[in-house]
């Protein structure tokens, strides 16, 4: 039989069909699942050949978890990157080696005498340097640990993403901030409170035996960004979580999140020894109650060796805790934190409490209940409180505690998911938010006590310093629901690593990673995420209104809203609409809540012609025909913020028309018709909130 290479090739067509298709079927979809670690070809020619020219072979010496880790995710990284292979090497027996490690781990590194210079920037902390090593140009990539190892792998990756230059580097990086976590509200039962983006990403029915694949992009992705830390379940918390059953699922997630550098938290339900084995008190001075805490930090870390400790909600929305039982936070608190100690666990106590009894002024309560216990603490507890001293408004003062507290570390938590932001549906970029709260002075030692100072505990030398976000992602493909909610988890992670870095910048970052390098491209979504916050305050709350939210679900407006439940779950109480004018009165003459500041702030609040504008209603009663900066009366003032607001959403979805063809048409779809909705959402709000405050106002609208 002679061979015919026609006929075989006829016979192999079908194959060859397939095999076209199945590769078709293999190119990745733009579902926005691979977040902004997409890695794919570097699209400008130039740069493509110059970094191709740097970066042609990995060199790892070290062989731990996490330096498997960073070398796989470089390998991969780099071979999408620069589209072509990059080899492991053994020596760097070429140009352009990237050299990763510690000085332990790598005889290399060590050679380069950096220990000190190394030692000084942390475990965390990393150098980025080219350097020439055996006559060889290099990129070497170098860290006390393999965690900092990896960071500065992702800091590396990072630059070329965003199309920098890779001659001649010296970069050092460092967090001014040690616990970075990200708080999830996740429930036993898969939901998730506030959650937005489908169920919880803990499949708790298939743990320990089965971990879902996908909990290691999670802990890639929180790597990327500096996330050291995961609180596992809801503050609302279902003591079950403490169970051995549940320590052993838990177990099985923390051993993927290890070598990425993120420890599991859990919160803890004061209540868990009267629950769990029925004691007939969960009293924190109770001999039993002590030892049952003992017990079961003892058993965690058997079970879980490097546990990171338990968040605390506690006497707070019908959480229980010490007050129960007369005791004070404080008490509960060093009850919990006695018992982790010995492990090197800690305990984050909310401050997130509003008791009646404390003061008319639901603002008020906090700092009234937890200034008195500064330096009551035990050393292994911080105090979490919010941004603001109400709830995540839109736009909130920062809360007195910052700076208040002198010897307790106080712990910033942010609230990611946009529960009173437009759940995922609306186009926030919160990095301006988060910015103005960490850059708000609190005069606490004099100007320039900025809260990101405060915090990182370079004002009151604190032992612990911490950042946590309520975390925005879940089951649904692209992790966060909108595709720009995603920019608030990055952003989220890069403020926790540095209080103050820059919310454009990072939205620069962010964009370039996510949506490509193009010049036109990202300086249309710069602009529409760096506006976006503004424009959603306007439109729902502006001039420091707050709390105009409709009850539980607070997507819709309803400012006149009466919750027989509770007063202070009122929007009527925060808004307090009536024939005089609007606004909440904090002033001396009033809740005088101005005074939890320090001065001149307290000053500056009081006296309603220094008072920011945009805070005017949160401390001020403002009458309707009370005179504004721009000469307009309030009335018409408060009209003109409204329209502004609605106009900017107008003109994002107007900018984002302009990148159709820009970039993917999945997610362009996905963006467009969410602006869509935001447009109609926004309209609603301006136009219901407008007409229930002319009720009171009596004036009309002005002829457009
Ligand atoms: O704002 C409220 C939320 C609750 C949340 C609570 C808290 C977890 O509406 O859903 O409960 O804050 O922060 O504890």
């Amino acid at each position: 039989m002679t061979f015919s290479p026609v006929a075989f090739l006829k016979h192999l067509k079908p194959f060859l069909a397939l095999g076209f298709l199945l590769s078709c079927a293999t190119v990745q979809a733009e579902d926005g699942y691979r977040l902004w670690l997409r890695y794919d070809k570097v699209d400008d020619p130039v740069l493509l050949t110059s970094y191709r020219q740097n970066v042609s072979a990995i060199l790892v010496e070290g062989t731990s978890e996490t330096e498997k880790v960073l070398q796989e995710e470089l390998k991969k990284a780099l071979g999408g990157l620069l589209d072509r292979e990059v080899s492991l090497a053994k020596t760097p027996g070429e140009n352009g080696t990237i050299v990763v490690g510690t000085p332990s781990t790598s005889p290399l590194i060590a050679s380069l005498d950096w220990s000190k210079e190394l030692e000084a920037l942390g475990p965390e902390g990393y150098l980025i340097c080219s350097s020439s090593l055996q006559g060889h140009q290099t990129i070497v990539i170098a860290s006390a640990s393999p965690i900092g190892a990896l960071y500065g792998s992702f800091h590396f990756l990072r630059l070329i993403q965003t199309h920098q230059s890779l001659e001649n580097i010296h970069i050092t990086d460092q967090p001014r901030v040690k616990l970075r976590l990200l708080d999830h509200w996740d429930n036993l039962d898969g939901t998730i409170e506030r959650g937005y983006a489908g169920k919880s990403l803990w499949k708790w029915n298939e743990l320990p035996g089965h971990v879902d694949p996908r909990l290691k992009d999670y802990a890639r992705a929180n790597a990327s960004i500096g996330i050291n830390g995961a609180v596992l379940n809801n503050v609302n918390s279902n003591p079950l979580f403490l169970t051995k059953e549940y320590l052993l699922k838990i177990a099985a997630i923390a051993s993927v999140f290890r070598p990425h550098g993120i420890k599991v938290y859990l919160s803890a339900n004061f209540a868990a020894p009267k629950k769990i084995d029925k004691l007939p008190t969960s009293d924190p001075l109770d001999p039993k109650v002590i030892q049952w805490w003992k017990d079961k930090a003892d058993e965690i870390y058997r079970i879980i060796p490097d546990f990171g400790g338990f968040l605390v909600k506690a006497n707070s929305e019908n959480q229980s805790g010490p007050q129960d039982y007369g005791r004070t936070h404080a008490q509960g608190a060093n009850l919990l934190a006695g018992a982790l100690a010995p492990h090197g666990g800690i305990v984050m106590w909310r401050s997130f409490v509003y008791n009646q009894d404390v003061d008319p002024d639901r603002i008020n309560r906090a700092y009234k209940e937890f200034v008195p216990l500064d330096g009551k603490f035990d050393k292994n507890v911080l105090v979490q409180s919010k941004n603001g001293a109400l709830d995540f408004q839109p736009r909130e003062p920062f809360a007195p505690l910052f700076g208040a507290m002198k010897k307790t570390p106080l712990l910033a938590e942010l609230q990611i998911t946009q529960e009173y932001l437009g759940h995922s549906t609306h186009l926030v970029y919160l990095g301006p938010m988060w910015e103005e709260f960490f850059k708000s002075d609190t005069f606490s030692k004099g100007p320039g006590s900025t809260v990101a100072k405060v915090v990182e505990g370079g004002i009151f030398p604190y032992s612990l310093t911490g950042i946590s976000g309520v975390a925005n992602t879940g089951s649904d493909r692209n992790w966060c629901g909108h595709p720009f909610a995603q920019a608030n988890w990055y952003a989220f992670g890069r403020f926790a690593w540095n209080p103050e870095s820059s919310a454009k910048d990072l939205a620069g970052e962010w964009t370039r990673q996510t949506w490509g390098n193009d010049p036109r491209t990202v300086s249309t979504v710069v602009s529409m995420m760096m506006t976006s916050r503004e424009a959603f305050v306007n439109y729902t709350c502006p001039l420091g209104l707050n709390g105009v939210f409709e009850k539980d679900l607070h997507y819709a407006p309803d400012p006149g809203m009466v919750d027989p439940r509770r007063e202070d779950w009122s929007a009527a109480y925060y808004v307090r609409a009536d024939e005089k004018g609007l606004g909440f009165d904090r002033t001396r003459k009033g809740s005088k809540n101005v005074d939890q500041y320090y001065p001149p702030l307290n000053d500056r609040f009081n006296n309603i012609a220094t008072c920011p504008e945009e805070l005017l209603l949160w401390f001020h009663h403002v009458p309707w025909d009370y005179k504004m900066k721009s000469g307009l009366n309030f009335w018409l003032e408060l009209y003109h913020h409204y329209g502004i607001g609605f106009e900017k959403v107008i003109n994002m979805r107007d900018q984002w028309n302009e990148l159709r063809g820009k970039v993917d048409d999945e997610r362009y779809q996905q963006v467009d018709q969410k602006l869509k909705l935001q447009v109609h959402d926004a309209k609603e709000w301006k136009t219901l909130c407008l007409k229930y405050f002319q009720t009171f106002s009596h004036m009309p609208f002005p002829t457009e």
